[in-house]
C-alpha cells in the first residue's frame, strides 16, 4: 500500500493553472451542458435539470446513470463483453483483464457472442426494469471488434428499442467509424484520453497497431492523439453526447490532465471523468511491475477541483467490470451469468418496464424536490470562518444518510462549507460488519479510506468503531438518521462551527487518504 502522505501534485501549482482555465474558451454549437457550466460548478449531476440544458440534451441523460450524478442512484446500467481485441497497449492494462480505460485490473470477464450478448441483456431488462443503458466496454476495445459491437447493438435494437446505447473507446479507430455510430443511434460515447501532449503520451502507450503495422514511442501516441481529437469533434458535430475518461497517473499525467480538460472542453466533451490509476504489480501491468503508483484521494481531488470551470466533472464513476450489471456501486453480474439466463423465463414487456420508469421518475422527482425543501431551511450554516471540510456519508440510497456504520461498503465523500455541501466523491472500503460480527482489524483501512474528513455520517455505529474513529480524529454522527444528506452535513457543520467559535473544539486540518487498489468485483 502507498504512503498517503507523499504527494507529486502541488496544490498551488495546480491552483494557478486553473486560473488560466478562466480564460475563455471558445465552444463549439453543439457543446450539450458543458457550455453552461460555470466557474465553480463540480459536476453535471447533482441538481441539473430540465431547465439546464437543451430538452434534447435532457431526454439523453436524465436515466443515464454515468452522465447524470442524480440518475445514478436510481437507473442502472449493464456492459456486455463482447469486444476482446484491442489495437493499443496502455501501460496500465494486462490483457489477461477487462480494459482498464473503462474498468479496474484484476476482474475478467465472461466473453460473449453478440447473440448471446442480447439475450443476457433482454433476460437482465425484464429482471431489472430500472436499467436503462447497455453499454459496451471491452474487455479490450469496443471499436477494435466493431463488428461484433455493431451487430450487437443492432440486435438489441430490435429486441429492446427503449434501451439507450453507450460505447467507451481508446478512440483509435474513432473517426472512421462514427458514421457506424450514428446509423445506430448510439448516443453516448466515452473516449479515454489522457494526454494531448505525444511526448506525455510515449509514457503512458508503448505502442499501437496502426495502419497493418506496429507504431512504437512518439510517433504512436501523436497517431493516437489526432485521432482521438478528430473523433471527438466528429461525434460532437453529429450530436453525441461524450464523456473522457482520463486516468490520473501521478507524476506522469498528473497537472496534464487540467490541459486534457480545457482541449475536450473546446471540442464540446459533455463529461470529464478523471478516475485514479489502479496499480498493483500482482496485476501484471508494466506501471504495476515498475511501481507506478496511483493517486492519493486528496491528490485525485486536488486535479479534479483544479479543473473546475473547464468540462463538467463526473465524479460518482465506479471503475466497473466490462461485465457490470446493476447501480453503479453495485454489481448484479452473478445473477445473470449464461447458464442462469437459460433456466430464466424471460419476457420482455415494454410496458411494464415503461409504468415501472415512470414510477421511478416519480419517485426521484418528489425526493429533489423534498430535498430541495429541506435545504431551504438549513442555508444559513453559521459563521463558519472560511471553514471546508469532507465529511463521509455512509447511505442505502435515496439521498438519505440511512445505513450502518458497519454495512457501508462505500462512503459518499461531501466538501462542507457555510451554506454548501457539495458531493466530491466516493470511497469504497471494506465492509466492517461480517455475518453480524465487527471486525475490527477492518478498522484500520476503512480510517485510512477517509482519513481526510472530519466527520462520518451514519444511522449507527457499534462502541468499538466509534472510538477508534474518535481517536484518529473523525467525529461519528448518528443524530441524522434518515435526513437528507446535505441537509444533515449543513446542520452538523452549523453545530462544529458553533464548537469552534465558542472554542469547545479546535479546528485543525485533516491528512490525506488512501484510495482502496484492489479490484472491484462482485463480493468486494
Ligand atoms: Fe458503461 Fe461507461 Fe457507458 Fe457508463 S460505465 S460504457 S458510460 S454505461 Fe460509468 Fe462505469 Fe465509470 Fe464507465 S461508472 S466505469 S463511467
Ligand atoms: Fe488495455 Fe483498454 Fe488500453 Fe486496450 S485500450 S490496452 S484493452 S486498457
Amino acid at each position: 500500500m502507498q504512503s498517503a502522505a507523499a504527494s507529486y501534485v502541488s496544490l498551488d501549482a495546480l491552483k494557478s493553472n486553473r486560473n488560466a482555465l478562466a480564460e475563455p474558451v471558445e465552444a463549439p454549437a453543439h457543446a450539450g451542458c458543458g457550455t453552461s457550466g460555470g466557474e465553480g460548478k463540480a459536476s453535471c449531476g447533482t441538481s441539473d435539470g430540465p431547465d439546464d440544458m437543451p430538452a434534447d440534451v435532457w431526454n439523453k441523460v436524465k436515466n443515464h446513470p454515468c452522465y447524470s450524478e442524480e440518475a445514478h442512484h436510481h437507473y442502472a446500467r449493464m456492459h456486455v463483453a463482447v469486444a476482446p481485441a484491442c489495437n493499443i497497449q496502455c501501460n496500465y492494462c494486462n490483457r489477461k483483464y477487462d480494459c482498464s480505460n473503462e474498468s479496474r485490473p484484476g476482474v475478467v470477464s465472461q466473453k460473449l457472442t453478440p447473440e448471446q450478448a442480447v439475450k443476457k441483456v433482454v433476460a437482465v431488462a425484464s429482471e431489472i426494469p430500472q436499467m436503462t443503458v447497455l453499454g459496451i466496454a471491452g474487455p479490450g476495445d469496443s471499436l477494435a471488434s466493431p463488428k461484433k459491437t455493431f451487430e450487437t447493438f443492432r440486435m438489441l435494437q430490435e429486441q429492446a428499442p427503449d434501451i439507450k446505447l453507450c460505447l467507451s473507446t481508446n478512440g483509435l479507430a474513432l473517426p472512421g467509424l462514427v458514421d457506424e455510430i450514428c446509423k445506430y443511434n448510439i448516443d453516448h460515447v466515452t473516449i479515454t484520453i489522457n494526454m494531448v501532449d505525444p511526448e506525455v503520451g510515449a509514457k503512458i502507450y508503448p505502442w499501437i497497431f496502426w495502419d497493418h503495422r506496429r507504431v512504437t514511442g512518439v510517433e504512436a501516441a501523436t497517431i493516437l492523439h489526432q485521432q482521438q481529437m478528430l473523433g471527438l469533434e466528429m461525434l460532437t458535430a453529429r450530436g453525441v453526447l461524450t464523456k473522457i475518461n482520463s486516468v490520473l497517473i501521478p507524476g506522469i499525467n498528473d497537472e496534464h490532465l487540467i490541459e486534457v480538460n480545457r482541449e475536450v472542453k473546446k471540442r464540446g466533451a459533455f463529461l470529464h471523468n478523471i478516475m485514479p490509476l489502479i496499480s498493483e504489480a500482482e496485476h501484471g501491468t508494466v506501471f504495476g511491475l515498475t511501481g507506478q503508483r496511483g493517486p492519493t484521494a486528496q491528490e485525485l481531488k486536488a486535479v479534479q477541483d483544479a479543473c473546475m470551470g473547464g468540462a463538467n466533472l463526473m465524479r460518482h464513476c465506479r471503475q466497473c467490470r466490462a461485465d457490470a450489471v446493476g447501480l453503479l456501486g453495485e454489481d448484479r453480474s452473478e445473477e445473470f451469468t449464461l447458464d442462469k439466463i437459460e433456466e430464466m423465463e424471460v419476457v420482455y414487456d415494454l410496458d411494464r418496464r415503461r409504468s415501472y420508469q415512470d414510477r421511478v421518475e416519480a419517485e426521484r422527482q418528489a425526493q429533489h424536490a423534498a430535498k430541495v425543501e429541506a435545504l431551504a431551511a438549513t442555508q444559513d450554516a453559521g459563521a463558519a470562518d472560511g471553514i471546508k471540510v469532507l465529511v463521509a456519508v455512509a447511505t442505502t440510497g435515496g439521498g438519505r444518510v440511512n445505513q450502518h456504520f458497519g454495512h457501508a461498503d462505500e462512503f459518499q465523500i461531501f466538501e462542507v462549507s457555510a451554506g454548501e455541501a457539495l458531493f466530491v466523491g466516493h470511497r469504497r472500503v471494506d465492509l466492517f460488519c461480517q455475518g453480524g460480527y465487527g471486525e475490527d482489524e477492518k478498522l484500520p483501512s476503512i480510517v485510512t479510506a477517509i482519513n481526510d474528513c472530519h466527520a462520518v455520517l451514519v444511522s449507527k455505529i457499534g462502541a468499538c468503531p466509534r472510538d477508534e474513529l474518535k481517536t484518529a480524529g473523525i467525529e461519528p454522527v448518528d443524530n441524522y438518521v434518515d435526513e437528507f444528506i446535505e441537509k444533515a452535513a449543513l446542520s452538523w457543520f452549523a453545530d462544529y462551527t458553533g464548537r469552534v467559535a465558542r472554542g469547545e473544539t479546535v479546528h485543525v486540518a485533516r491528512g490525506d487518504a488512501s484510495i482502496r487498489q484492489g479490484a472491484f468485483t462482485a463480493a468486494a
